[in-house]
């Protein structure tokens, strides 16, 4: 029980840097799916997260079917609404949107999916989901209908993901946004990292291996990626090999 977030308090102790592949069902295209899942067996990556702001087509279940055919990477979902919720994952990322002030967001939908998550063999994980301002609007700043923190707002940033952690949120999201055009400074995530201490996951706009070894570098437990795999499958072995190759003495945050 538990083994997801286990692993990653235990590659937190050791100084070792995780890896997620997000999949938005409704973007990426059957044949596209089937190759980033076999490059991501063939490298290593640590977890596919599943979700988007708006699905479509739902067709979650899909996927999760053609991931557990071919790999046996973890599936966690990543859920931008109630419908995207599935028995045949392996665990939740439980969001509560804390930079935002949308009650749905905090408690809300949790109230709607209680009764599901209660019953099913999901490994449940509360998140502190944070949207960081990426330099546009996004389907998620949109469809949630909150504000993200601004980009330069380290302070605000500290702030919510401490109240996020006293809280009793056991994990930390900050997200620019999918395709976001500006991923999160490395002075955010290093600050964030500074003053909490449950994993923090990072993602929107990471396109290239060096910048998700540098948010890894800063404080990133879980760099996650998702258009720039969507568009060159390819990428996701540079990416893996950059942030798995992270070695305790190249992070550069101290608590
Ligand atoms: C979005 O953090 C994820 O919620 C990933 O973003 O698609 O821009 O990589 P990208």
């Amino acid at each position: 029980m538990h083994s997801i977030y286990n692993g990653l308090l235990e590659a937190q102790t050791q100084h070792e840097k995780k890896f997620a592949v997000l999949i938005d069902p409704d973007k990426v295209k059957t044949r596209n799916i089937t190759r980033i899942i076999e490059m991501a067996t063939l490298t290593k990556v640590d977890f596919f997260l599943l979700g988007g702001s708006l699905l479509l087509n739902n067709a979650v279940e899909f996927c999760i079917q053609l991931i557990k055919k071919h790999s046996n990477i973890p599936v966690v979902l990543f859920p931008g609404g109630t419908i995207q919720l599935s028995n045949n994952a392996d665990a939740i990322l439980l969001l509560s949107l804390i930079s935002g002030r949308n009650p749905d967001l905090l408690i809300g939908r949790h109230v709607e999916a209680a009764p599901f998550l209660a019953k099913s063999n999901l490994e449940i994980m509360p998140t502190g989901y944070m949207l960081v301002d990426g330099g546009a609007p996004t389907s998620v700043t949109y469809m949630s209908n909150t504000f993200p923190i601004p980009a330069n707002k380290n302070d605000i940033a500290v702030c919510t993901a401490l109240a996020g952690e006293l809280l009793g949120l056991k994990l930390l999201y900050m997200d620019a946004g999918s395709g976001a055009k500006n991923p999160i400074s490395a002075s955010m995530i290093s600050d964030v990292r500074k003053h909490t201490s449950i994993p923090i996951f990072v993602g929107g706009g990471i396109r290239t291996p060096e910048r998700a070894f540098q948010s890894a570098s800063a404080g990133a437990d879980v760099i996650v990626v998702g258009n720039a795999i969507e568009k060159d499958p390819r990428l996701v072995m540079e990416m893996v090999n950059a942030v798995h190759s992270i070695k305790p003495a190249e992070v550069k945050y101290g608590m």
